[in-house]
């Protein structure tokens, strides 16, 4: 296959991923910009209305508002061909600061804690990211940080297996900085390039929690004072804007670097990510728009756009 049609193919499976949201975004732009009509405030009105239910936000809907409002007073929006162009513009450039793709550091090993709410997307994200490290050449090693529950390691052993890579791993109720720490010095010793481990899903508001996050880092960072080199906060976008309250409480507790925005695929609120950008400013590193291992993608906010806005 040319590097051609697999970009095709890959830019056709965001789209189709994204279906959801990018169905309510063309069927609202259609009546506003693509009809006959004349583009004036009203249908900035119902254009805001638009991307508030597509959970874009109060602030980053005023924001892509207000830019269309100047130009549209400057004339520059005499049609709805123009205000979609306008619009298009808007939105790449709002994402654009939140494109930052993951790089690993050189240490050994590269450490990356996944953090955040149960059922987001942890444990997965982990096996769509330890194939994707593995076809860059790395080798990895899994640390089953969820002691928690006993089927969450059994979860990550599945995709040790799966993939051919190890996992350290200890019995239910084990202390969770301690496995991780135990994964450091096995990757260490076995020379491994990149770990990532895995920690229980806990709510941002559950102090006792949150407390034992601190600790894991706390933990790897007396492993090798520069890790975690990434601490990753996994969201589900079908929590809509939630994710924002979970980006500024795990970013206080851990440091969060980078999101991973999940489940794309099964919501119409993927306008979240507008929200993150506006509002959090965090690199976007990953989106999730499927349940397969192609459909864990690094965010570009180029494509991102082409696919919500384009038929
Ligand atoms: N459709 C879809 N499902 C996902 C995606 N990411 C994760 N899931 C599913 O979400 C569920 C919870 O994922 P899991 O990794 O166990 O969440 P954790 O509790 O954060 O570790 C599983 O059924 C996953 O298959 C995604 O991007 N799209
Ligand atoms: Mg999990």
């Amino acid at each position: 296959m040319s590097e051609k049609s697999t970009s095709r193919g890959l830019f056709g499976r965001l789209k189709q991923g994204l279906a959801k949201t990018r169905t309510r975004f063309t069927d609202g732009l259609a009546d506003l910009v693509f009809g006959e009509k004349v583009v004036d405030l009203e249908t900035l009105d119902d254009l805001e209305e638009l991307l508030l239910t597509a959970d874009v936000g109060v602030e980053a809907t005023q924001q892509i508002i207000v830019d269309l409002h100047d130009r549209l007073g400057r004339s520059q929006l005499d049609d709805g061909q123009a205000v979609y162009k306008a619009l298009h513009e808007k939105m790449t450039a709002m994402l654009a600061p939140c494109e930052v793709p993951l790089q690993l550091p050189d240490a050994a090993p590269a450490v990356i804690l996944m953090v955040g709410v149960n059922g987001a997307g942890k444990t997965t994200t982990i096996g769509k990211l330890s194939q994707r490290f593995l076809k860059e050449g790395n080798s990895v090693l899994l640390a089953a940080g969820d002691t928690f529950r006993a089927a969450a390691s059994e979860q990550l052993q599945a995709w040790g297996e799966r993939t051919g890579v190890p996992v350290i791993a200890q019995q239910p109720g084990a202390d969770p900085a301690a496995v991780i720490f135990d994964a450091l010095q096995a990757a260490q010793s076995r020379n491994i390039d990149v770990v990532l481990a895995d920690t229980s899903g806990r709510l941002h508001t559950q102090g006792g929690l949150m407390d034992e996050l601190k600790k894991i880092n706390r933990v790897i960072g007396k492993f090798d004072e520069s890790a975690p080199h990434e601490v990753l906060l996994v969201v589900d976008a079908g929590n809509g804007q939630n994710a924002l309250s979970q980006a500024r409480a795990f970013g206080e507790a851990v440091g969060v670097t980078g999101l991973v925005v999940t489940k794309l695929d099964g919501t119409a609120k993927g306008g979240i990510v507008f929200a993150i950008a506006a509002q959090i400013g965090l690199p976007i590193k990953f989106i999730g728009v499927g349940e397969g291992v192609e459909d864990l993608r690094p965010f570009s906010s180029a494509d991102y756009v082409d696919a919500l806005l384009t038929k």
